[in-house]
């Protein structure tokens, strides 16, 4: 199955409410703010309104694209918090951000009740990393609300997935779930337009098969969606570069590079201000190599 244009990577087009994407400036940064006391690299440090607030405006100043909130942590073995809690911790930055900040935010959540409330208060893009498996609700208010979903690979739950992931082959298998993902959103009414997909790093992954999908992550690109990288920080970053969590910097721009050198529209990130920089030089590049090729070929 293939998505709306996926003769071009360059015609690709992602709805997201009202907002359409067209990536033709090259990929988007989405900038992370967790609002948990236990993400693996920032938590606790935006828990208070005003400081979640501080650093959503300073990831605008320095070049995000989107927003991606989240309020329960998906680290390996993280505790699950139920919906009152999520919505308690997450509600009033959203509300507040989205006063301020005039950028498109999405929501990280696996829980429909939290992703309609999200919405309400202006979201337009739900992140939810069980690809629509977690709640059976969250794909008909995906169909209803005309939001961006990101559909993200993850073998096991967070609780588990580090304990013994298994692929006989990672690609071929993250690309199977990936096309199996986008058959149900599909017959649940969500429109192609609507949908980002996600290989998942780090998710139910060992070093060597986070590597082995940054390495082949054009094969993703293929399914005629926009697809989203999510490497920041990651530990296979921190087990290559011997870093500790606040250091990953250089070590995940090198994986970024790669991911937007092989066809990546949404760069997740911390540290904006650098990936920026990252981002830039990388895809100009990647155009600059791609128009030479359609010169010598016309
Ligand atoms: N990674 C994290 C969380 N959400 N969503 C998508 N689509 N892709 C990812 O790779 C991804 C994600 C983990 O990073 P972070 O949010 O910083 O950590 P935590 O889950 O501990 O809050």
């Amino acid at each position: 199955m293939t998505g709306p244009t996926a003769s071009s990577a360059s015609s690709l087009l992602l709805t997201a409410g009202s907002r359409l994407f067209n990536f033709k400036s090259g990929p988007l940064l989405m900038g992370v703010l967790n609002v948990t006391p236990d993400s693996f690299s920032d938590g606790g440090a935006y828990l208070a309104v005003d400081q979640a607030l501080q650093h959503a405006k300073q990831m605008q100043a320095e070049g995000a694209d989107i927003i991606d909130i989240g309020a329960e942590s998906s680290r390996p073995g993280a505790q699950a918090i139920d919906e009152a809690e999520e919505l308690r911790r997450l509600l009033p930055v959203l509300e507040a951000v989205h006063a301020a900040v005039p950028l498109p935010l999405s929501v990280d959540t696996t829980k429909a009740a939290v992703a309609r409330r999200a919405i309400q208060a202006g979201a337009t893009m739900v992140n939810d990393i069980t690809a629509l498996r977690g709640d059976p609700l969250m794909a008909p208010l995906i169909a209803q609300t005309g939001v961006a979903v990101v559909l993200m690979h993850m073998q096991g739950t967070p609780q588990t997935m580090q304990q013994a992931p298994r692929y006989s082959h990672v690609v071929e298998e993250v690309l199977a779930f990936l096309r199996e993902r986008v058959q149900a959103a599909v017959s649940h009414g969500i429109k192609a337009s609507q949908i980002v997909l996600d290989p998942g790093f780090g998710f139910g992954k060992l070093e060597e098969h986070n590597l082995q999908l940054l390495a082949e992550f054009d094969a993703f690109t293929t399914l005629g969606y926009p697809v989203l990288a999510g490497v920041s920080r990651k530990q296979f970053i921190g087990n290559l570069t011997q870093r500790p969590v606040q250091e990953r910097g250089y070590g995940t721009a090198g994986a970024v590079a790669v991911a937007v050198l092989k066809g990546a529209q949404i760069i997740r990130v911390h540290d904006v201000r650098s990936m920026r920089d990252t981002v830039s030089v990388v895809s100009a590049i990647s155009r600059h190599a791609r128009s030479h090729v359609e010169v010598s070929n016309a």
